[in-house]
């Protein structure tokens, strides 16, 4: 019987509230869009699998709550997380200086993750704020990809789920490489502390 897949990530958004988190969840997922806002409670997730360069991925991408009072338990959410995609809104100023706090809270969870920023809403040119030339400048400061999305009218969101799943591989592929490549006496070493063990993200 061939195999359901050959890797299988955990993908983790986070971002302000009302940014589009859960709209691009469910572009990518359901191909569907609802102009209604519905606000998530605590995380929800679903599944999907792509095919990358002929090996099988599943996606496994959770969708936190924006609003304060439902991030509870955060750290739970982070466990075992291949990689984060962080949202602003282009529309909403705030949405995008609150970027450096949800880097900071990555920072706080996990020791390697991969990560893309994300602007969504990227529909109605009279609406935008934030600038493409701002949003890029930072990205390159924090050493991220950055992807301007819309929902709404499915632009750029299979590409930024690809390219973050992309990122993830290649780290996953390095990671493999590294433990080939190390002599088979070190690996019997185990370094790490307890500390570190419970920041580590995947
Ligand atoms: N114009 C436009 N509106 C969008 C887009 N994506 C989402 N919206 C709207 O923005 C509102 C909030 O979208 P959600 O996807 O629920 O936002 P969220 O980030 O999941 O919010 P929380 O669950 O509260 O954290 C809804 O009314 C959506 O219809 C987009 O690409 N363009
Ligand atoms: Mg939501």
């Amino acid at each position: 019987m061939a195999r359901e897949y050959d890797h299988l990530f955990k993908l983790l958004i986070i971002g302000d509230s009302g940014v589009g988190k859960s709209s691009l969840l469910l572009r990518f997922s359901d191909n569907t869009f609802a102009g209604t806002y519905i606000t998530t409670i605590g995380v929800d997730f679903k599944i999907r699998t792509v095919d990358v360069g002929g090996e099988k991925v599943k996606l496994q991408i959770w969708d936190t709550a924006g609003q304060e009072r439902f991030r509870t338990i955060t750290s739970t959410y982070y466990r075992g997380t291949h990689g984060v995609i962080v949202v602003y809104d282009v529309t909403s100023g705030e949405s995008f200086a609150n970027v450096k706090r949800w880097l900071h809270e990555i920072d706080q969870n996990c020791d390697v993750v991969n990560r893309i920023l994300v602007g969504n809403k990227d529909d109605d040119p009279d609406r935008k704020v934030v600038l493409t030339q701002d949003a890029q400048r930072f990205a390159e400061q924090m050493g991220i990809q950055l992807y301007e999305t819309s929902a709404k009218e499915n632009k750029n969101v299979e590409e930024m789920f690809l390219a973050i799943t992309k990122l993830v591989l290649q780290s996953k592929k390095e990671q493999m490489k590294k433990q080939a490549d190390q002599p088979s006496d070190s690996i019997k070493i185990n370094g790490r502390s307890k500390d570190k063990r419970t920041k580590k993200c995947c």
